[in-house]
């Protein structure tokens, strides 16, 4: 095997092949040497952040190497070495390549193709990436020219399985920390419960809950290994945080000082919980989705206990192919029916799980889309809208009647709406909208089939915010503005501020926004400043964004006046550690924005 770097005619050759490869086309190494591509091809191989903004596997880069056993033509590699490439494997790849290397967003890479394509060919795509969505990790500085070599090397080696998560691996990590019958019968605190706002402390594995009209920090409490989200029970008195290593804590806020009540473990990687919300059923269960294994585990509301878990394995929605783990991304609870609207990303299927008699579990599956990933409900709470992101397109199901209503284009590349944001467009009637991660498009959605039925389920109309790398959207029924977020955005002054249009001036044929500059408000002259989620309050009139800086920087969280658009106060503690996203209580039990 050779490992001299490549001449300038290779990369050339190489980046028509890895273009083919990506897209799918080419079905024989050797088809590379025979379209030459032009410069401008190898001018699309930098990364964009949409790329960079995939799954890190952080449970499973943990797993222990093992020594390959040696076979004939395929590079041995030491347990230490195994170890490292399964590290970087899970930290960088498996989000698009899938754990098992069956494919994702990203191509397939099972040995009987890798060993076809050879060392020298995965190296160099390693390297220099595809313009059809490989980042360019060699020549990025992400991976040393070692530690592309080792990967190569890796990939003819078969994969590592990591280990299922079943019930009895569920029920070992279940703890009840204070059990339902030693918890307060009724509020113990002053706290205005409804107003507060539960932060991700993302990379201190904590949520802090701030009063929202104090701003002062009531409490820190630990969570799971890079906490990612949090959602409420109906009654708004169970809060429920999700950490990346799919550890649950229930957190009860009727508590003098609210504190963690149980936990458990539903898998090895999660990302998203909830909780039922179907009058009848307020506080009965939650559910939570796991990345790996890929399943979803339905669990008492008020304990965790575990009830059920099922496997998302299955068939991809279209080609009707077997899919060995279609990842479970977002959940959101039904107001008009008692199920959960489970979103499976790999086979495109939106489950709706009913809970009614979990026993005999009825689970509708709908045809949608491929890689569903963050969606939100329009303002009657009766469609849901979710993005299959690598699509560029929206798909909307009627949670009344359980049907989808259709998949529309989302008019830019890789909407990332995380809920939406709902206001009535002056123009087009009741709207739901996201922006990009991958352009500057902000797309409006009509929601209303009723008095606006020509506008509705299309995009009704476009705008152009600050950039790319847009991760949320958000109004409020009070509010008359949108706020868009670019935290991934490669220039550090768009991804330090946000866009606001005003609703009224969308009447026009290209609208204005205002710039906000949050990063330069928040004081903190250090590092990259990403400002990241907007959030409402309770009452609508104030909007807080963290500014999210590394673990050893300082953040804070800078809360804007809605009407005025001007700073109201920056919320600032060295124990506010890389605060990400943040959950209002009210409006995240009630599903408004
Ligand atoms: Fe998230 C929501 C998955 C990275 C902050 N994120 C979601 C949801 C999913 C998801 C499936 C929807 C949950 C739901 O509604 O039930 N997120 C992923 C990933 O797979 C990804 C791309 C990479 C990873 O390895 O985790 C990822 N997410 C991030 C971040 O890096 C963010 C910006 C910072 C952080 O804290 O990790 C981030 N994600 C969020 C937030 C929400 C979210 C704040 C909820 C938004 C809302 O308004 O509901």
């Amino acid at each position: 095997m050779r490992l001299s770097p490549i001449s300038l005619t290779a990369k050339l050759v190489l980046a028509a092949g890895l273009a083919l490869l990506a897209s799918g086309q080419m079905t024989d190494a050797s088809a590379q040497e025979k379209k030459k591509p032009s410069p401008a091809d190898i001018e699309k191989h930098k990364t964009t952040p949409s790329e960079r903004y995939q799954p890190s596997l952080d449970i499973l880069k943990d797993k222990a190497g093992e020594e390959a056993a040696a076979k004939p033509g395929v590079p041995r590699l030491t347990a230490a070495e195994f170890g490292r490439a399964n590290q970087i494997y899970f930290e960088r790849c498996a989000g698009c390549h899938g754990v098992l290397r069956k494919g994702a967003t990203g191509k397939a890479l099972t040995t009987d193709l890798t060993k076809k394509l050879g060392f020298e060919y995965l190296r160099d795509f390693i390297t220099y990436g595809s313009p059809a969505g490989m980042p360019n990790w060699g020549t990025s500085g992400d991976l040393k020219t070692e530690e592309v070599e080792l990967m190569a090397k890796y990939l003819l080696n078969e994969p590592a399985q990591p280990p299922e998560f079943g019930m009895p691996e569920i029920k070992a990590s279940w703890k009840v920390l204070v059990p339902v019958d030693k918890r307060p019968t009724r509020k113990m605190n002053s706290l205005d419960i409804d107003n507060l706002f539960s932060v991700t402390l993302r990379d201190s594995g904590e949520v802090a809950l701030i009063d929202g009209a104090s701003k002062k920090i009531v409490v820190i409490i630990k969570t799971g290994y890079a906490v990612h989200i949090s959602r409420l029970s109906a009654s708004g008195r169970y809060l429920y945080a999700i950490g990346r290593d799919a550890k649950i804590s229930l957190i009860d806020l009727w508590m003098q000082t609210p504190a963690a009540v149980a936990e458990i473990k539903v898998g090895s990687e999660a990302r998203s919980v909830e909780t039922s919300k179907m009058k009848g059923f307020e506080d009965k269960y939650a559910i939570a989705g796991s990345y790996w294994p890929p399943q979803y585990v339905i669990m008492d509301g008020s304990t965790l206990e575990p009830i059920k878990v099922v496997s998302t394995r299955g068939m991809i929605y279209d080609t009707q192919e077997y899919h060995p783990e279609p990842r479970v991304a977002s959940i959101v609870a039904s107001h008009y029916q008692p199920e959960f609207i489970v979103n499976v990303k790999e086979t495109g299927q939106i489950l709706l799980v009913n809970y009614a008699d979990v026993k005999n579990l009825k689970v509708t599956a709908i045809e949608a889309e491929r890689f569903l990933h963050d969606g939100g409900f329009d303002k009657t709470g009766r469609y849901f809208l979710v993005a299959a992101n690598a699509r560029h397109k929206v798909a909307i199901v009627d949670t009344k009647e359980g049907k989808l209503v259709g998949v529309v284009e989302s008019g830019g590349q890789t909407p990332h709406p995380g809920r939406g944001a709902n206001f009535d467009h002056p123009k087009y009637g009741p709207v739901w909208a996201t922006s990009h991660l991958g352009d500057e498009t902000v797309s409006f959605i009509g929601t209303d089939p009723v008095k606006n039925k020509q506008n509705a389920w299309k995009v009704v109309q476009k705008v152009k915010g600050q950039g790319g790398g847009s991760l949320f959207i958000k109004s409020h029924p009070s509010s008359k503005n949108i706020y868009i977020d670019t935290p991934l955005n490669p220039e550090a002054e768009i991804s330090s501020s946000v866009a606001v249009f005003s609703i009224a001036d969308l009447t026009q044929d290209k609208p204005k926004y205002k710039v906000l500059p949050i990063g330069q408000w928040s004081g903190i002259a250090q590092g990259q400043r990403r400002v990241v989620q907007g959030e409402f309050n309770k009452a609508g009139d104030e909007i807080w964004f963290s500014v999210w800086n590394s673990k050893a920087q300082e953040s804070a969280i800078v809360v804007v006046d809605d009407k005025t658009l001007k700073l109201k106060a920056v919320i600032k503690d060295p124990k506010l550690i890389t605060p990400t996203g943040k959950f209002n209580v009210y409006n995240t039990r009630k599903d408004v924005y």
